[in-house]
């Protein structure tokens, strides 16, 4: 009996320290940018005066950084180079940009637009099994 009351005691604890993790509270302002999901946190972009620089990977069957921050109005040039050979990330699409480019392998690929809004702008591969998001804010 005692041994019980030992463990349920134990249970009460964990909750506690549960109850004050879950307790971090995001600020109400954030939450129309912030996506639900819990993705990881776009990489910035190295900015100079004129351009936004990118290095992205095709790696592994996706892609490295999956997304990143840039902001609107600027030129953006993604660096683009892939890694191994037979797979469909030969070509790399940005639809709402009208792109689409061929992803020679060990090579650097130059992509550049300029994103004129704040959004999401999906990539792909050619065949839209690998994606990743570009943050335009
Ligand atoms: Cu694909």
């Amino acid at each position: 009996m005692k041994s019980l009351i030992a463990v349920a005691a134990l249970f009460l604890t964990i909750g506690c320290h549960q109850e004050t993790d879950g307790a971090r509270a995001t600020s109400p302002a954030a939450a129309e940018t912030t996506p639900a999901t819990t993705e990881p946190t776009p990489a910035p972009a190295t900015t100079t005066a004129d351009v936004q620089t990118i290095d992205l990977k095709v790696s592994g069957g996706e892609y490295q950084p999956a997304s990143f921050n840039v902001q609107a109005g600027k030129p953006v040039r993604l660096n683009v180079t892939r890694d191994e050979k037979p797979t469909c990330g030969d070509v790399l699409t940005i639809p709402s940009q009208n792109i689409s480019k061929p992803i020679p392998v060990n090579q650097v690929t130059t992509i550049e637009f300029t994103p004129q809004n704040a959004g999401d702008l999906e990539f792909t591969c050619g065949m839209n099994m690998m994606k990743g998001k570009i943050v335009v804010q």
